[in-house]
């Protein structure tokens, strides 16, 4: 910078001078190499001779390329009291400003052209099933059917996160504080953002409102250069909190200049989200045997009969939380001819979570009267009048739910039944609604709790048969050996074993 003195007057005044910058700043973007010039200088002028002086100084590492650096240099009397007096109309301040290039030609305008372009990690129905493990599953069976799988994605039992691999390119000329402005839904949470490549782009995210479901990422403060492109990956995890059928986040590029086209600078990534659960059905029972006295005058008296425990667990092993499930329970409560089996006396299950039942609503009158079942080895939903108990269940993720349904076998009515084993299957199955965003790896799982009843009366029949067998089985053999015996069989080995000792004789005597 050069500052300029000139004076027209015949004495020569004294004047002061100081120069400055008008960076109002903690960093300010230019710093003079000498900082006693930024004091007021004195200067004696002789008229007619023009006085230079040069100020240098260094422009710094900014991030305000927009406006200009401001110098100004300011003049006044050493001693206003003595002496000559300036000029009023002369100004006694100089300003003069310093603008940055914008490297954008030879205009003022920038003419930037961002485009992003995304894609995430989530499955489609067709790379799901292509997995070896859940090719066998139901929804892949479906899946040749179904065929067109557009916006579908398939969030797999394992899965927390989701990632979204970005290209930001600009393809015209500067892009000053150019943004990416990252919108999402409240199902995902934003976990991070990593720049690929070794980039020596920067995207720096600012810290928003978390409840805000958004980003501001600036890209390449201040300005993202000339056909420049930088590749970063975005990570979000899945809320076990706010659980949605769907995904969506919209990505906008966007900077002071104004885009030559600005289609590309939007993404929206919307994917209707079906759910892998993962779900772990099991039962339990106890006691699983019951053995019945011959005659009904023989069993304790005043009682109903044998009790029976039934247990029915879900348990969520996923992330995610499953609504809605279907669970329908069939007891076999009644024979065809109206003789009641089993009277319930208890049913729980955890109303937690919105889980709710229709409980089971007995409506058998007990005859207690004769039938014949022995030409059934098992009485279930198909030849017995069952008691249904139907629920809606919701589990919450890595939550289980319980089903207990206690009660008493009728013990008058097993003794007025005919056979000899009985099995009493009662079966549980749980199976999803079709509008529901999730679905489980097989349709309709079903489990059976078989209760063995058997009459001890027909196990003494059964003894005599044994009993009778086996001395059937002692006489066969008596006879056998009475053969043996008529054949010779025993008095050839006799025989032997005398030659046998005839022989060892000799062979002592030669010695
Ligand atoms: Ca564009």
């Amino acid at each position: 910078m050069e500052v300029q003195f000139l004076i027209p007057s015949s004495n020569p005044p004294g004047i002061k001078y100081n120069v400055s910058t008008a960076e109002r700043r903690f960093n300010p973007r230019a710093v003079l190499d000498n900082p006693s010039k930024l004091q007021p200088q004195n200067l004696t002028l002789f008229p007619g001779e023009e006085t230079c002086i040069h100020i240098y100084f260094h422009v710094m590492e900014t991030t305000d390329y927009a406006r200009p650096i401001v110098f100004s240099a300011q003049v006044g009397l050493q001693d206003p009291d003595l002496g000559p007096v300036l000029d009023d109309s002369w100004p006694t301040v100089v300003s003069t400003e310093l603008p940055f290039w914008n490297g954008c030609d030879e205009d003022d305008r920038c003419m930037p052209d961002l485009a992003v372009q995304s894609m995430t990690d989530l499955l489609t129905l067709n790379q799901f099933c292509a997995q070896p493990v859940q090719s066998r599953g139901v929804s892949c069976r479906h899946q040749s059917e179904g065929g067109a799988e557009g916006s579908l994605r398939v969030i797999e039992a394992n899965r927390r996160r989701m990632v979204v691999d970005i290209q930001l390119e600009n393809k015209g000329e500067n892009a000053y504080s150019a943004l990416l402005n990252i919108s999402y839904t409240p199902n995902l949470r934003f976990s991070s953002l990593i720049v690929k490549d070794n980039s020596d782009i920067k995207v720096e995210c600012l810290i928003e409102d978390k409840l805000r479901n958004e980003k501001i990422c600036n890209v390449s403060a201040p300005f993202m250069r000339a056909k420049t492109q930088v590749a970063f990956r975005l990570e979000f995890e899945f809320s076990r909190a706010i659980f949605l059928d769907h995904i969506r986040v919209i990505l906008e590029a966007r900077s002071d200049g104004e885009e030559i086209s600005t289609a590309d600078n939007f993404n929206d990534i919307y994917y209707s989200l079906n759910y892998e659960a993962d779900l772990l059905f099991t039962r339990d029972s106890h006691p699983t045997r019951y053995d019945i006295k011959s005659e009904l005058s023989l069993e304790e008296p005043g009682v109903i009969g044998p009790p029976f425990n039934f247990t029915f667990q879900i348990q969520n092993l996923g992330y995610f939380p499953v609504n809605d499930l279907q669970l329908n329970i069939e007891i076999p409560e009644t024979t065809k001819n109206g003789n009641q089996l089993l009277k319930i006396s208890y049913f729980y299950i955890d109303q937690r979570d919105g889980t709710h039942c229709l409980p089971p609503q007995h409506v058998a009158q007990s005859r207690a009267s004769p039938e014949d079942l022995s030409r059934f080895s098992r009485l279930n939903r198909s030849n017995t009048l069952t008691l249904p108990i139907q629920c809606t269940v919701n589990v919450a993720s890595y939550r289980d739910i319980a089903i207990r349904i206690t009660g008493a076998l009728r013990i008058d009515t097993l003794h007025a039944l005919k056979f000899k084993i009985l099995e009493l299957g009662t079966s549980a199955s749980v199976e999803l609604p079709s509008s529901s965003p999730m679905f489980l790896h097989e349709e309709r799982p079903v489990r059976h709790i078989i209760l063995e009843i058997r009459k001890e009366g027909d196990y003494r029949i059964s003894n005599w048969i044994i009993i009778g067998s086996t001395l059937g089985g002692l006489l066969l053999l008596a006879l056998l050996i009475l053969a043996l015996w008529k054949l010779g069989f025993f008095r050839r080995q006799k025989r032997k074993e005398k030659d046998e000792q005839e022989t060892t004789g000799k062979v002592a005597d030669e010695r």
